[in-house]
């Protein structure tokens, strides 16, 4: 195929949510969250845009506005080629966020990446989230929207949880520091809902996704990385370059070999005991110098306490070595500079040297190898295989200092060995790990998905008008939200009642349509405009109930209710609810679960047998399987792009843990006062109003805190002053 093909080609959607993403110059190691993964996902969307298969790729990312970084990462959009640029959508604050705080935001980043589509008139053929934050929210855009899910995990929460008990960290303490509840658990949402899951060693794939709930191999290809080959080459003869000068200036031998450290200031990247081992072996200290390029800095004390641990101890261990005049530590480079360090170091016949706990890949280990740098690193994951392609260096156990020692020695001792590896290092780079040739591979897989998906359960995105008079709508749970307090929901009622036309009633709720009006009967309140039932399997409009059956055709996907009921009464400890409890989309029991299997032994069963399905378990015996598609949530969000109503003129309201996913988001909260504990963690979340009042009273004080019937006004959010 020779032309674009603009409009026909395919429309992917990349999403990278966390560190500083640009066009040009990247930031690379300026903090803990721009490194590889903003490499690959840049360098992996210039490469994809010019297939000649590809119409369109955004690449979406979080719009930040904050004195502290550059303006253009506050730009809506920026063009990357003619066919590809970087949307950036509004998640929470404006400022900029370390990825561990972004969790509460991401339901925010959806609501906005789904008006982008809206305003856009068109959506992605394919939605590929990165690491957990983006698996997360592309999860919920890929279900909300019934196309395929690619996943990449680039760094996985399990491994590096793994990784710190084993050196004897407080389980408590790194939880809290490193979000990995939610993270685990994106991770896991995330392998639920992919059609391909990117990896890109093996090893991730048969030890790392191996330790999670929703590992499904068939799902799993490995795809490795590729690097820049215009930037990255080896020196000429006389090469000298910038960064020369602003070495030398640091060493007493500077033309010795140079052992290179090249990483974001991260203790997973063990640069510390780079250190301690060149410091304590008298031989390497004789025989080379250190580079070490650990992102920039200015003032270390400014930096985010993790972070200045990392620089303070090297600095610590500088001095205490004292290894002046062998080691340089330049407080800046720029993206321009890097290519040129490594050629600067393979020119002076060095080595490079990465001695990470983990190495999910190692972007910089074929940045060296492409520039003819022999290298060392540690044995895991991506030096595995690139050194098996490469044939250019050296494995290490990053936890053997002696041994780090023994193999930089070896690298730059031999003079013979030193050629074969810097030369099969440049060929193995080249044949082995080319973005074209990742493209072809992810290319071949994804025309596969979206052929066998079609367009089955796609959402519309043309605009009805059987919403006529509706303007906006109030959508509450019943039990305990409205119910509970009589009089006050009586109260409501007058109150939406006296409104007019244009405020539409809506009710989403765990309950079958036959129990829900019945009880809405009981209570005194009216048929809802809108009725969303069986948690989020069914939604219905007006007096007489008309089903939305393109729901239906959406969340139908992947749904066989025959096979869960075959699989599952069978087991012991499990017997199915009466029929009124179940549905053409729910199929419940009661789970004994002193004689019944545990629910991770119930998901395995399931996924054994290829079921899409959600389990959801509630108050410690019913047990109901819907629809992988199915949510309240989600089906809030399917109305408000259906209808053409921006999340604000929804206002949801709820007071239980079912409630959180639909309260979460761009769309205005209330938590009714008598919450149950579980809400606890919404406090402090966008756009949730935790009410004084108990009940329907709750709902009444939440439509006043937004003037919802009247102009809607939002309180001032926070942070958007820090800009
Ligand atoms: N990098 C850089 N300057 C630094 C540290 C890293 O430019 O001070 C770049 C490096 O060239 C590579 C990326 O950041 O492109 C790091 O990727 P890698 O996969 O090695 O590690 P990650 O940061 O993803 O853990
Ligand atoms: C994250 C990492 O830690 C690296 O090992 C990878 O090279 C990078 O992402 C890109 O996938």
């Amino acid at each position: 195929m020779s032309a674009k093909q603009s409009d026909g080609g395919l429309y992917i959607v990349m999403l990278s949510v966390h560190g500083l993403i640009r066009g040009h110059d990247l930031e690379l190691g300026r903090d803990p969250d721009t490194g590889g993964q903003v490499t690959y996902v840049v360098e992996l969307v210039r490469a994809l845009a010019k297939h000649p298969e590809v119409g369109r790729v955004d690449l979406f990312t979080r719009q930040v506005a904050d004195k502290r970084v550059g303006d253009e990462y506050a730009q809506p959009e920026e063009e990357l080629s003619e066919c590809a640029r970087i949307v950036r959508i509004p998640c929470g604050p404006r400022r900029y966020l370390r990825k561990e705080n972004l969790w509460p935001y991401l339901p925010v980043f959806v609501d906005h990446a789904l008006g982008h589509f809206r305003r856009m008139g068109r959506l992605p053929d394919v939605v590929h989230g990165h690491y957990a934050d983006a698996g997360y929210a592309g999860s919920q855009l890929a279900r909300l929207l019934g196309v395929p899910f690619v996943f990449t995990g680039h760094s996985l929460g399990r491994i590096k949880r793994r990784r710190l008990l084993e050196q004897g960290a407080d389980p408590e303490q790194i939880d809290r520091k490193y979000r990995f509840i939610e993270r685990i658990e994106a991770e896991e949402t995330a392998l639920d809902t992919a059609a391909l899951v990117c990896a890109s060693t093996r090893q991730e794939v048969s030890e790392q996704y191996e330790e999670y709930d929703f590992y499904r191999p068939d799902t799993m290809e490995v795809i490795p990385p590729g690097v820049d080959l215009s930037r990255f080459r080896a020196p000429e003869e006389n090469f000298r370059c910038r960064m020369e000068g602003e070495v030398e200036r640091f060493l007493r031998d500077p033309e010795k070999p140079v052992i290179l450290a090249m990483a974001r200031p991260d203790e997973r990247k063990n640069i510390e005991t780079l250190v301690r081992a060149y410091g304590e072996n008298e031989a390497l200290r004789e025989q080379a110098n250190l580079l070490l390029i650990l992102g920039n800095r200015e003032d270390i004390r400014k930096f985010p306490a993790a972070q200045r641990k990392v620089l303070f101890q090297i600095l610590y261990l500088i001095d205490y070595y004292d290894l002046y005049g062998h080691v340089a530590f330049p407080k800046q480079h720029d993206a321009e500079d890097v290519p040129n360090i490594y050629r600067m170091a393979a020119r002076r016949r060095g080595v490079f040297v990465n001695p990470a706990w983990t190495e999910p890949f190692g972007l910089t280990l074929i940045e060296a190898s492409a520039s003819g740098l022999p290298i060392v690193a540690t044995n895991d994951g991506g030096p595995r295989d690139i050194i098996a392609a490469c044939r250019n260096g050296v494995l290490i156990d990053p936890f053997d200092p002696d041994a780090l020692s023994e193999a930089l020695l070896e690298a730059i001792g031999e003079r013979r060995q030193w050629e074969t590896w810097s030369k099969n290092g440049i060929k193995g780079s080249r044949e082995t790990f080319s973005w074209e040739s990742h493209v072809e591979h992810y290319l071949a897989e994804v025309r596969s998905l979206v052929k066998g998906e079609g367009r089955r359960g796609r959402i519309s995105l043309r605009r009805r008008s059987r919403l006529p008079t509706i303007d906006r709508v109030l959508i509450t749970d019943v039990d305990n939200t409205l119910t509970g307090d009589e009089e006050g929901c009586l109260e409501l009622v007058r109150l939406l009642h006296d409104a007019g036309d244009y405020v539409g009633f809506g009710i989403a709720t765990g309950r079958t349509r036959k129990s829900a009006l019945k009880l809405l009967k009981e209570i005194g309140a009216p048929t809802p405009d809108i009725l969303i039932t069986s948690a989020g399997c069914n939604i219905y409009y007006g007096e007489d109930l008309r089903p939305d059956r393109s729901w239906h055709h959406h969340i139908d996907h992947y749904w066989n209710p025959d096979l869960v009921r075959a699989i599952l009464d069978e087991l012991p400890g499990i017997y199915p609810q009466k029929k009124g409890e179940q549905g053409r989309y729910k199929v419940s029991y009661t789970l004994d679960p002193e004689k019944g299997p545990s629910l991770k032994e119930l998901r395995g069963l399931l996924r054994q047998r290829r079921l899409r399905v959600k389990v959801i378990f509630s108050l410690g015996m019913y047990l109901d399987i819907l629809p992988i598609r199915a949510s309240t949530g989600l089906a809030i969000r399917y109305l408000a792009l259906k209808w053409g109503l921006p999340p604000e003129r929804l206002l949801v309201a709820g007071d239980s843990g079912n409630d959180e996913e639909m309260l979460r988001g761009e769309t205005l909260g209330v938590v009714v006062g008598n919450y149950s504990p579980e809400l606890e963690g919404l406090r402090g979340a966008p756009r949730i109003y935790f009410a004084e009042a108990s009940h329907a009273r709750g709902i009444i004080e939440g439509l006043e805190h937004y003037r919802f019937l009247e102009e809607i006004v939002i309180p001032e959010e926070e942070g958007d002053t820090n800009v």
